[in-house]
């Protein structure tokens, strides 16, 4: 038929997926064929990953993927950003990884920024100020009694790969999350991790996307049923880097939000912009592919609701979003705003009722039922949103024509839809699966599949898409635009 096939593995913090991407004649088409949960719980004192189960679901993904398309030309993996796993000198993971929103890093970011001040520490890597940000969890760690035992520490896309491979090495778009990594010069900071005592090879050589990470081991070719010669290509590793690759834009003018667990919502500039101001903003210079810079920032994102509905179906009773998002989209304009990005919000559990103690706190009515809370968290978002996108458009000097939602929670109508009104710009909604996409679509060019640069690319990936439009409604941007400055 002409078609040729890559897989994805991408997960995220509360899914994840193995995806099918196959280059037809209209333009890729993804196909998922498998699905499994991700989430953190408690082990051993603290908020772990399972990344040997998450493994599992990924061969079994595997098997999947090649019962259904048995030429795969190669896999890429992503995953979420900051977190790692670290590995002894025989390769053993010596636990499972700690996930972000431990609260392990609370005792040691100010003995952090005394060897390393704040500005020092963004003048050199451009990353906003996040408490679970790479050097600050190593700097928890460090002071472990396994950390004799460690010899290598490995980003988790990294780690999948190694398990898929045999080959250990770091992804530079996902580095560039670490807080260790150069903005400017697009490598390891010494400086950084000479201020933070780690050793300089703690991390396995880098790599960059499109370069091969190696074949796949004969015991995973054995179990998977892929052919032994099955490479995995390195993407954008970073899950946001690849959603940003695959966001469907015309022309550069636009803004994105990657709208998952977390909202993250930006630029994509060719170079890092590291100033006071941009440092006061908190405004991130991540690694992009093909050394483009995602400027953005994280906005707390739909782990508010993801978080409330599992408080509200632990009484038995399952909640359904789409029902309460319509009930939700029914209430009147102008309920109480959260600031979503309060720290407050970062850990789980109770959070319906830390949504109600934000609103008692800033002096606001109180969301009394599910679908007010809900608003609340949507009517949050999007301010959020409107809000970062005419910030970062401003601290960049660039125009924004359009935002662009990727990302599961480009489905969330209600959100969509004030984000327009409350940002005065088109919103264009899709592709759900961005990650994925933007993952297949470096592995295709990597084979020759595709050529050309990220506009290349986007154009025959737009080619193949039906975009949902939203145009700004000026009765709404009279109502909540105050909200928004
Ligand atoms: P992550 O990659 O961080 O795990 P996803 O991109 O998969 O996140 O997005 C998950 C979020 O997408 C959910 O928390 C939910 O709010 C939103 N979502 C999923 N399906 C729908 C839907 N049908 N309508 C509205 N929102 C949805
Ligand atoms: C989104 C994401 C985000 C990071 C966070 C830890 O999944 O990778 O870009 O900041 O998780």
């Amino acid at each position: 038929t002409g078609s040729t096939v890559f897989a994805a593995i991408d997960i995220g913090a509360s899914s994840g997926r193995v995806v099918a991407g196959i280059r037809d004649g209209q333009g890729f088409r993804t196909d998922i064929v498998h699905r499994f949960p991700n989430g953190v719980r408690q082990a051993d004192g603290h908020l772990r990953w399972n990344l040997t189960s998450l493994f599992a679901e990924v061969q079994k993904g595997l098997r999947a993927l090649t019962a259904r398309y048995p030429d795969v030309i190669s896999i890429g993996v992503d995953t979420w950003a900051v977190d790692y796993g670290l590995l002894d000198a025989a390769g053993r993971l010596i636990a499972e990884p700690v996930a972000y929103r431990d609260s392990r890093t609370d005792a040691v970011i100010a003995e952090v920024d005394a060897v390393l001040g704040r500005e020092r520490q963004y003048e050199i890597s451009g990353l906003q100020f996040l408490p679970f940000n790479t050097l600050y969890q190593l700097a928890a760690e460090r002071t472990a009694a396994h950390w004799t035992q460690v010899a290598h520490a490995v980003l988790l896309p990294d780690l999948i790969a190694y398990w898929l491979t045999g080959e250990l090495r770091t992804e530079a778009t996902n580095a560039s999350t670490t807080g260790l990594f150069d903005a400017r010069s697009r490598s390891w900071s010494a400086e950084a991790f000479d201020a933070l005592g780690l050793p300089p090879d703690l991390f396995p050589a880098l790599i960059r996307p499109g370069e091969t990470v190696g074949t796949i081991t004969d015991e995973i070719a054995v179990r998977t049923g892929l052919p032994a010669t099955t490479a995995v290509v390195a993407v954008g590793t970073h899950d946001t880097a690849s959603a940003v690759v695959a966001v469907p834009a015309l022309d550069r003018e636009f803004a994105y939000v990657s709208s998952g667990t977390w909202s993250l919502v930006g630029l994509e500039l060719d170079e890092p912009v590291i100033t006071t101001d941009t440092r006061a903003a908190n405004f991130t210079n991540e690694g992009g592919v093909d050394g483009r810079v995602r400027f953005l920032r994280n906005v707390g994102g739909l782990w508010l609701l993801q978080e409330s509905l599992r408080q509200w179906s632990s009484d038995g009773a399952e909640q359904d979003l789409s029902d309460l998002l319509a009930k939700a989209g029914e209430l009147p304009d102008g309920g109480p705003v959260i600031d979503i990005d309060d720290p407050s919000f970062i850990a789980p559990d109770d959070m319906p009722a830390r949504i109600q103690a934000a609103c008692r706190d800033s002096s606001q009515r109180v969301p009394q039922t599910r679908a007010e809370i809900v608003r609340c968290v949507v009517d949050s978002l999007a301010v959020g949103y409107a809000r970062t996108v005419a910030e970062g458009a401003r601290l960049a000097g660039r125009t924004v024509s359009a935002i662009h939602i990727v990302g599961g929670g480009c489905q969330n109508v209600l959100l969509c839809r004030l984000t327009a009104d409350l940002s005065g710009l088109p919103v264009l909604a899709g592709p759900v699966e961005a990650t994925a996409l933007g993952n297949v679509m470096v592995q295709a060019r990597a084979a020759g599949a595709i050529t050309g640069d990220l506009e290349a690319l986007r154009a025959v990936e737009r080619a193949g898409l039906t975009l949902r439009e939203y145009q700004p409604s000026s009765d709404r941007s009279g109502a909540l635009s105050s909200k928004a400055r």
